[in-house]
C-alpha cells in the first residue's frame, strides 16, 4: 500500500480500563466489585489477581508522561463505579472522584483529550447481589452514578462513553460463566443482561444530557463481522443468529430502537412496552472495538446452538484469535452501509503476543507492530471509501490484567514488569508514536 495520510484532527492514542490497570483495590474507600469476588473464588487461570495490576492508581503521572512522549492526543480510560459509589447506589466516595479529577487534570495538562467510559465491567458487588444485569434494579443506580461523575468532571471531560462491550459482559459473564459474575444462565441470561445494559445506557445518556450541553456522548461496542464456517445452511443460520446476539442487539437497540427480528420471539418476555424508545438515543460518537472476525458454526449444547468454528487463518495471536485486518475494513464498510455512517472511532484494537525481553532490555514485538500496521491500513482504506472514522486508540497502553487470563496475556505497547512495575516501551509503542506524530503510515 502507498503511504497514507490520516485526516487532520484524527484521534491517536490508547485505551485502558480501571480494573485492568489501577490496582489499589482497597484504597481510599473503594467498594468490592464482581471481579474481586470472581478472583477470590479462584477463577483466574494463572492464579493472579488485579490487586496491584499496573499500580496505575499511584503511577498515573508516569503513564500520562508515556502518552505525551508518544505524541498521543487522546486516551480512553474507565471510571471504577465501586470507587465512586462503593455500594453501587447511595453514598458517594469523594476520594474516588478525587482520583479521576487528578487524572483528568494531568491529561489536560499533557494536551491529551480524556475520553471517559463509565462502565468497563467492574459492577459493584452489592448490585450483583441484587440481581446484577439480570434485573432492572441496576438501571436507576447506573443513571445516578452517571450523574454523579459528570457533575464532577464534565466541565473538563467532553467525551463520555457509557458502556464497554455489553455483549461480552452478557455472554461471558451471564451466559457461559467465563467472566465475572460467572453465571451459566444460557440464552435467556444473555438476552436479559444485554437488554438491561441497553436500558441502563439509555437512562444514563438521558441523565447526562439533561444536565449538560456540548458533550460528545456515546458508548463502546465490540463489533465483529460474523461469518459461517461453511456453506452448510445450518452454519449460515448459526452465524446469522450469532450476528443478531453479538452485534445487532446493542447496535439496533441504540441506533434504531428495535429488537433484531431474529430475536423477537426469544426476547418477548424480557422487553416491556416503551423499552425500545428508552434504548434508542442519537449518540454523537460510537466506539468500536475490533479484534477479529467471528467464524461460527452450528453446534448444539451452546447458547443459540452456535460455537466458534475454524477460521482457517494463517496468523493467530497469543490469545488464539485469528489476525484478520480485512475484517475491520468490512466491519466499517458494513456499518456505514447499514447505519447511515455516524461518527465512530476505533476504541480498541490490538493483540496479545508472547513478548520476550532481549538481553539489552528491549521488547522487539515485531508481530504486534505488523498487527497494528495491517489494521491501520484497513482503517485508512475505510476512510478513503467514505467511512466516518475519527480516531484510532489501540488496546492497550500497558500490559494489564486480562480478566480470566490474569496477568499472563500481554496486550500493551508498553511492557509492565509485574515484580518491579517498571514500564518499558516496546517497538510497537515507537511504531504507533511515529504514526501519531506524523499522521502518516
Ligand atoms: O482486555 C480486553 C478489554 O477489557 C475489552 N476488550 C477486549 C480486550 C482484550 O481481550
Amino acid at each position: 500500500m502507498a503511504a497514507v495520510t490520516f485526516p487532520a484532527g484524527f484521534l491517536w492514542g490508547a485505551s485502558t480500563s480501571s480494573y485492568q490497570i489501577e490496582g489499589a483495590l482497597d484504597a481510599d474507600g473503594r467498594g468490592p466489585c464482581v471481579w474481586d469476588t470472581f478472583a477470590a473464588a479462584d477463577k483466574i487461570q494463572d492464579g493472579s489477581s488485579a490487586a496491584t495490576a499496573c499500580d496505575h492508581y499511584h503511577r498515573w503521572p508516569e503513564d500520562i508522561a508515556l502518552m505525551k512522549q508518544a505524541g498521543f492526543n487522546a486516551y480512553r480510560f474507565s471510571i471504577a463505579w465501586p470507587r465512586v459509589i462503593p455500594a453501587g447506589s447511595g453514598a458517594v466516595n469523594a476520594k474516588g472522584l478525587d482520583f479521576y479529577d487528578r487524572l483528568v487534570d494531568g491529561l489536560l495538562d499533557a494536551g491529551i483529550r480524556p475520553m471517559a467510559c463509565l462502565y468497563h465491567w467492574d459492577l459493584p458487588q452489592p448490585l450483583e447481589d441484587g440481581g446484577g444485569w439480570q434485573g432492572r434494579e441496576v438501571i436507576g443506580p447506573f443513571a445516578e452514578y452517571a450523574r454523579v461523575v459528570t457533575r464532577r468532571l464534565a466541565d473538563r471531560v467532553k467525551d463520555w462513553m457509557m458502556l464497554n462491550e455489553p455483549n461480552v459482559v452478557a455472554i461471558f459473564g451471564y451466559g457461559v460463566g467465563e467472566h465475572a459474575p460467572g453465571h451459566t444462565l444460557g440464552e435467556q441470561g444473555i438476552l436479559k443482561a444485554l437488554h438491561h445494559q441497553n436500558l441502563a445506557q439509555g437512562a444514563a445518556l438521558r441523565a447526562i444530557a439533561a444536565e449538560h450541553s456540548g458533550l460528545t456522548l456515546g458508548t463502546v461496542i465490540n463489533l465483529q463481522p460474523c461469518r459461517a464456517e461453511s456453506g452448510r445452511p445450518e452454519d449460515i443460520a448459526a452465524a446469522a443468529r450469532w450476528d443478531a446476539v453479538w452485534n445487532r442487539v446493542p447496535l439496533d437497540g441504540l441506533l434504531r430502537g428495535r429488537i433484531p427480528p431474529l430475536l423477537a420471539e426469544a426476547m418477548k418476555d424480557i422487553v416491556k412496552p416503551g423499552d425500545e424508545e428508552a434504548i434508542r438515543y442519537p449518540i454523537d460518537l460510537l466506539g468500536i472495538n475490533y479484534y477479529s472476525r467471528m467464524t461460527m458454526k452450528h453446534e448444539a449444547g451452546h447458547p443459540f446452538d452456535v460455537w466458534w468454528g475454524d477460521a482457517h487463518c494463517d496468523r493467530y495471536t497469543f490469545m488464539g484469535w485469528p489476525v484478520q485486518p480485512d475484517g475491520l475494513y468490512d466491519l466499517l464498510a458494513e456499518f456505514k452501509r447499514d447505519y447511515g455512517n455516524p461518527a465512530v472511532f476505533i476504541a480498541e484494537n490490538g493483540a496479545a503476543y508472547d513478548d520476550t525481553v532481549d538481553a539489552d532490555g528491549q521488547i522487539r514485538d515485531a508481530e504486534r507492530v505488523r498487527f497494528l500496521k495491517d489494521h491501520l491500513e484497513a482503517v485508512a482504506r475505510a476512510i478513503a471509501d467514505g467511512c466516518n472514522v475519527k480516531g484510532y486508540l489501540c488496546w492497550s497502553l500497558l500490559d494489564n490484567f486480562e480478566w480470566a487470563f490474569g496477568l499472563s496475556k500481554r496486550f500493551g505497547i508498553v511492557r509492565v514488569d509485574y515484580d518491579t512495575l517498571k514500564r518499558t516501551p516496546k517497538d510497537s509503542y515507537r511504531f504507533l508514536s511515529q504514526v501519531a506524530k506524523t499522521g502518516r503510515l
